[in-house]
């Protein structure tokens, strides 16, 4: 089981690499890391589970996150109450094929599983973007995501760049954007 002590915090530096891709079919080991990942994010949206094992919630996990150097996340994206999530899936090889130009921003920042303080401060991502992944079973997908669940996959890519979100903070006036960047409440 994944839990807190397994996850890596910057200075490390796999948080820094670029990750590699996956091989299919996945090796027993990859398939695994998948299903671990995917379960440490179910455990970290469960109130009961989480307290017991001191789990931060979260919504995405990156394999270099756990010192795996691997393109490959686990993402997690709540729907609205009682209803199906907005995105579940371990995406693999990931890669974003185009992007719109409008930015957008969480109003409330960012914050990382692998990051033990607060950076406060707008990251500004694109607001909707296509991706391609593969799943665990090798198939192909393409999908439009956009708002919240597009901010995830961009966090959740960067880390297999070894990109952390607040490069993107502007180290000057962390709170500035373009007139035209969308506020995600
Ligand atoms: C806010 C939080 C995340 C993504 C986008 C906005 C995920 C936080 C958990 N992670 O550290 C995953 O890499
Ligand atoms: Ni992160």
């Amino acid at each position: 089981m994944i839990t807190m002590k397994n996850i890596i915090r910057e200075g490390n530096d796999t948080l820094r690499s670029q990750s590699k891709d996956v091989a299919f079919p996945l090796s027993a080991d990859n398939k695994k890391l998948a299903q671990d990942m995917m379960t440490f994010l179910e455990n970290s949206q469960d109130q009961k589970i989480a307290e017991k094992y001191h789990l931060r919630a979260g919504v995405g996990l990156a394999a270099p996150q756990v010192d795996v150097p691997l393109n490959m996340a686990a993402v997690l994206v709540p729907g609205p109450e009682g209803e199906d999530p907005s995105f579940k899936d371990v995406i693999i090889n990931p890669v974003i094929i185009s992007h719109s130009v409008q930015g957008a921003a969480l109003s409330e920042g960012e914050g990382c599983l692998s990051v033990d303080r607060d950076v406060p401060g707008y990251v500004v991502r694109h607001d909707r973007i296509t991706l391609r992944y593969f799943d665990t079973n090798g198939e192909q997908h393409k999908i439009r995501l956009k708002n919240y669940p597009a901010i995830v996959c961009q966090h959740e890519i960067d880390h297999l760049h070894g990109t952390l979100f607040y490069d993107h903070i502007n180290k000057q006036e962390p709170f500035s954007m373009e007139d035209d960047d969308l506020i995600i409440e």
